[in-house]
Formats: structure tokens, sequence, C-alpha cells
């Protein structure tokens, strides 16, 4: 029987409560082919853990983390701070504070210690940006990245298309 492949991307999240917004970068990632694995972690209720999983991560063959949580947002931060790896932090919109309270947390590091922190809720983003730093050592990956590209522009030709339509109806 195959090995399971291993993880590439690892995703993890404060709460189970936040993956529905990490749909778009489960999504994204197994569009692009990455290897992955989604893990809930959470910094405050779960330190040891957090711990244990930033330290212990590259050694797995993992090359890019991406850190969703909420509130007070700490996940991202605390991993980045025991791993060399790539961490990408998505800021979740689950408190009263709508994601900004999220946002600020995820991305105000100090110096030395950096989290690549994309907009509240944009997962896809996070998969996007996770794919473009493993497509530095992926040929296979760059032209998978230039396809998505192009794709987007075509998407974007048919929206006039169909506004132009609209128009002249
Ligand atoms: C954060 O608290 C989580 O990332 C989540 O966004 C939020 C709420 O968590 P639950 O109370 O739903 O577990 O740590």
């Amino acid at each position: 029987m195959d090995e399971p492949r291993k993880p590439v991307v690892s995703i993890v999240m404060g709460s189970d409560s936040d993956l529905p917004k990490l749909e778009g970068c489960i999504k994204t990632l197994k569009e692009f082919g990455v290897e992955l694995e989604a893990r809930v972690i959470s910094a405050h209720r779960s330190p040891d853990l957090a711990h244990e999983f930033a330290s212990t991560a590259e050694q797995r063959g993992v090359g890019v983390i991406i850190a969703a949580a909420g509130g007070a947002a700490h996940l991202a931060g605390v991993i980045a701070s025991l791993t060399t790896l790539p961490v990408i932090g998505v800021p979740i919109s689950s408190s009263a504070m709508q994601g900004v309270d999220a946002l600020l947390s995820t991305v105000m590091m100090p110096p030395g210690v950096p989290v690549a922190a994309v907009g509240i809720d944009a997962s896809v983003n996070a998969a996007v940006l996770a794919v473009q730093i493993l497509a530095r050592s992926d040929a296979n990956l760059r032209s998978a990245l230039k396809a998505y590209k192009t794709k987007l522009a075509a998407g974007v030709q048919q929206k006039s298309r169909k506004i132009q339509k609209r128009l002249e109806s």
C-alpha cells in the first residue's frame, strides 16, 4: 500500500468554529494539488500543543504554516516565534469586533518575528500565498500559478462582457 503523502502546508485554526472561513483555503490548496493537513490548536487553550506543533513542523516536512484565529488572535504569532518556517496568519471575524481585533493581533508582530497576515477571513489569499512560496522551488506550481492568473483575468473580462450585455439589452 502507498504511504500517505506528507503534508506540505499545515493549516491550524484556533477552534473548529473557524473552519467555515477556511473552506476556501482548503479548496484552493487542493486545486493546486498541494498536500495539506488541518488541525485545531489554540494558543490560549492548548499552549503546550501549540508549542509542540510549531517546534516539530519543519522536521515533519511542512513547508508553510497557515494559522487562523479570531479575537485576541495570538496563534500565528506564537507559532512564528517557535519556527523558521513562513507563517501566514488569517484573522478570523468571530468576535464582536468582526475581525479587526484578530487582524491587529495577527499582524502587529515585533521586529524579527514576522507573520504574513492576509485580510480578515481572506483564507483563499493565504492559500495562494502559500503556493507562491512553495512555487519558488517547484516548476509545476509556477506554471499552475500562471494559469491561475490567466483564469482570474478571464473572469474579469467575462464580468465586463456581462455588464455590456445588460446595458445593451
Ligand atoms: C478563537 O476564539 C478561535 O480562533 C475562534 O475564532 C474564537 C472562538 O472560539 P470558540 O469559542 O468557537 O471555540 O480563539
